[in-house]
Parts: structure tokens; C-alpha cells; sequence
């Protein structure tokens, strides 16, 4: 894309970013989210369950704004950081589980891989703090 056409669109863009979200919503201090399965360092052989921790939070449907409570979303070999002020982008490495979902069944081609958990507002947006857990690096084999 060449500059006169780029600018322009980063300037609708950001017409849209700007009303979105006040404000995220407030998560308690103690909330803790963290990967029951794997382990930091796991080798795997093949699919796995990855399994998610939660605790001092509620898991829910995206949608439902009842307080402290989100959904999980997995972030697979993300190395960008996590932007509070825009919703979890939604693609092969940001995984929504918005139907409440505590596992999920991943498969990821051969080598090294980082996986994080971000819990997510009834909107997609983060929390205030954000609510992620440790990432993690797991070798399939
Ligand atoms: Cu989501």
C-alpha cells in the first residue's frame, strides 16, 4: 500500500478505535489465571488438551457483563503486547472461547511454541489490570 493511500485509512481507523471503550472493567487484585495443562517447558507428542486456570474470577459467556467474570482466550505464538484499549483480535493465534469453554483441544505443527492466557469482558476487551497468565514455551514433537 503506498503512503497517500495508507494515510487516510489509518485516519478512519482511528475514528472508529476512539469511541469505543471507556473503560475497562475493574478485576480483583487477587485474580489469577494460569495453565493447568501444559507446563512451562511441556514436550508433547502430537494434539493436547490445554486446560485453564482461573481463580478468584468467574468464566462466562462473551456477551454476559455480570462482573469480575470473562472468557478465556488463548494466545498462540503472539509476541506483540497486549493492547488494553482495543478488543482481543480474533484469528488462528487469538482463540476466543466464548461459549464458557475451561479446555480445548489445540494442535500445532512440530517445534517450539509460546502460549498465554488472556481473560477477556463480555466485549473481547482486557481487564483493568489485565487478567493473563504466565506465557508459557511447549515443544510438539
Ligand atoms: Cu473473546
Amino acid at each position: 500500500m503506498n503512503v497517500a493511500r495508507a494515510i487516510p485509512l489509518l485516519v478512519l481507523l482511528s475514528l472508529f478505535a476512539s469511541p469505543a471503550h471507556a473503560q475497562n472493567k475493574p478485576a480483583p487484585k487477587d485474580a489469577l489465571l494460569y495453565f493447568v495443562w501444559p507446563q512451562n517447558g511441556a514436550v508433547i507428542k502430537g494434539g493436547f488438551w490445554c486446560r485453564f486456570g482461573l481463580r478468584n474470577m468467574g468464566v462466562t459467556h462473551a456477551g454476559d457483563s455480570y462482573p469480575n467474570a470473562g472468557h478465556h482466550h488463548l494466545f498462540i505464538d503472539v509476541n506483540e503486547p497486549l493492547n488494553p484499549n482495543e478488543p482481543i483480535p480474533s484469528d488462528k493465534s487469538h482463540m476466543h472461547f466464548g461459549a464458557g469453554q475451561t479446555e480445548a483441544r489445540i494442535e500445532l505443527p512440530p517445534g517450539k511454541h509460546t502460549l498465554q492466557l488472556v481473560l477477556g469482558d463480555a466485549d473481547h476487551y482486557p481487564f483493568n489490570p489485565p487478567i493473563v497468565s504466565e506465557k508459557i514455551t511447549i515443544t510438539i514433537k
